[in-house]
């Protein structure tokens, strides 16, 4: 018998232990099928290790495990501060692990070990306090109706949650699913993607160690067509929340009809950052390159639609190009100086290359990078920051989510204009708009058709601010108070306190 788990010594000579199988019922399982996936580190195309991948029979072991668990008094009747105090110990373990986790991060992902430290694993440590706060005050309404009925609701948990997430931030997305869930009293399965299967198998660990309830969290690695899919049309599965792209979100939403889940999702989006004639150009090229450059341009808000007013569009350029040169350094992602890592995998690198080919062949003008980063030697998927300029909306690089440190500019005359533009796509995650008329800057974000709008910044996010789009970037919101709602429902109660028939 295999045992399960292997011993790893990262690039940065960090030595430690990893589980690899699925866990389950707080323990560490191999697969029904004999299934794996090989985890390759992007910096340099080798092979990490091999997990165990789940089979639609072992999701099916980690649904019951979840609605045993869901029933169980340990857990369902394990008051509210108590669910808290498990998610603020569980918040200090990760704390206390955060180098080990972050270095599996950047093993496996390819972002940069600072990045991963500093601003993942500190978003993750938040999440899950913001949510251990939470947990004892979710409570419902009195509501006043006759002198003969006392009506109230309760805020009770949706039961299973299947969770459902991709690889750009795994911990992080991670957190934001869990947290909520497990503080609103619910069990779950989560799912992790198939690209970066390790981190969440440490961080299973330390949900056992924290002394969650067994069956409570059960995380899996799996493919998407399999584990994912049996996954969201189970028929015990109460709730499906999805972060993936559109195309993959739209089947969970028809899989998930089978026993019509709550669902929430958050999905792709090509969000626009609009520069008036009188911004700070300056600070709004520094925010237009952190939000499409930071993460290598894989970040779901990412700000991938420049549109300049055209009296400062070729300062702008200039500036935005500047920044590129003096402050984007790609390489080793364990290098401190480093601060932009590979793509994921070769099929998003070779994504993101086919985006700009295609943009080259449609027309549009490359004034900085555009090919394979040469100063890395030709191995890893690195992708040299790239500016598109001569852009039209008709143009596939204006339309679709690249999700790459690839970002195309168009120049606009007036307002109404660049709303038009802002607002011509069928994503509506994010949005940027700088301006120093404060005026001007809420008509703006007044009329921008996105789930979000920073004024004057790019992709400044914060755990206790709702996040989600409109359109066809998702429904529903995590993070926030809001996050809470997505993973609890209302009871409503009537009692007859004297109305006799
Ligand atoms: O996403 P998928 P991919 C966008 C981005 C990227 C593109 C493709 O544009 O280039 O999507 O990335 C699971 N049933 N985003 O192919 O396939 C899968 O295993 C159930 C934006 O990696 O959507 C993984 O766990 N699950 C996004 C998750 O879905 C399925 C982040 C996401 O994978 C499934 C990632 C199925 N049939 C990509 N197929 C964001 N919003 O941040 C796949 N999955």
């Amino acid at each position: 018998m295999s045992k399960l788990s292997v011993d790893l010594k990262a690039p940065n000579g960090r030595s430690f232990n990893l589980p690899t199988g699925l866990f389950i019922n707080n323990e560490f399982v191999k697969s029904s099928s004999g299934q794996t996936i090989t985890s390759i580190n992007p910096a340099n195309e080798e092979e990490i290790c091999t997990v165990e991948a789940a089979s639609a029979l072992d999701v099916d072991k980690a649904v019951e495990a979840a609605r045993s668990a869901f029933n169980d008094p340990s857990w369902r009747n394990m008051p509210a501060t108590d669910r808290g105090i498990l998610l603020y110990k569980l918040a200090s373990l990760i704390e206390l692990h955060a180098s080990i986790l972050a270095t599996i991060e950047t093993w496996d992902n390819g972002k940069p070990y600072t990045v991963a430290l500093n601003e993942d694993l500190a978003e993750v440590i938040f999440v899950f306090r913001y949510y251990a706060g939470w947990a004892d005050k979710l409570h419902g309404d009195t509501i006043p109706t006759t002198s003969q009925k006392f009506a109230y609701t309760l805020r009770q948990p949706v039961g299973i949650c299947g969770q459902i997430i991709p690889w750009n931030y795994p911990l992080a997305m991670a957190a934001w699913k869990l947290g909520p869930a497990l503080a609103c009293g619910n069990t779950v399965v989560i799912k992790a993607a198939e690209q970066t299967p390790l981190s969440i198998l440490y961080l299973a660990r330390l949900i056992k160690e924290t002394g969650f309830p067994r069956g409570v969290v059960n995380m899996l690695n799996g493919y998407g067509r399999t584990a994912g899919a049996a996954i969201a049309s189970h028929m015990d599965v109460d709730k499906i929340a999805f972060t993936g792209s559109t195309s993959i979100g739209k089947e969970i939403m028809k899989m998930a009809a089978v026993n019509m889940k709550n669902i929430t999702l958050e999905t792709g989006g090509k969000s626009p950052l609009i520069v008036f004639e009188d911004a700070d150009l300056d600070q709004a090229a520094r925010w237009a390159h952190l939000g499409i450059m930071g993460n290598a341009g894989q970040i779901c808000t990412a700000t991938s639609r420049i549109l300049v007013h055209s009296s400062v569009a070729a300062s702008f350029a200039v500036k935005l190009q500047d920044i590129i040169h003096s402050t984007s350094k790609l390489g080793d992602p364990f290098d401190p100086f480093t601060s932009q890592g590979p793509q994921v995998s070769k099929a998003q690198y070779e994504r993101v290359l086919s985006y700009i080919e295609a943009g080259r062949r449609e027309g549009a003008t490359i004034i900085t990078g555009g090919t394979p980063a040469p100063e890395c030697g030709g191995k890893g998927f690195f992708i040299s920051p790239t500016i598109f300029t001569n852009t039209k909306p008709t143009m596939n690089i204006y339309q679709e989510e690249i999700f790459g440190p690839v970002v195309i500019t168009t120049p606009f005359e007036t307002e109404d204009e660049a709303l038009r533009l802002a607002n011509d796509t069928t994503y509506g995650l994010g949005s940027a708009v700088f301006t120093r008329d404060l005026e001007r800057a809420h008509r703006v974000a007044a009329r921008l058709e996105t789930g979000t709008v920073w004024v004057n910044s790019s992709n400044d996010g914060d755990v206790r601010v709702p996040f989600g789009g409109v359109k066809q970037s998702g429904i529903g919101r995590e993070l926030g108070e809001e996050g809470l709602r997505a993973y609890s429902t209302v009871k409503s109660v009537h009692v007859n306190l004297g109305m006799r028939l």
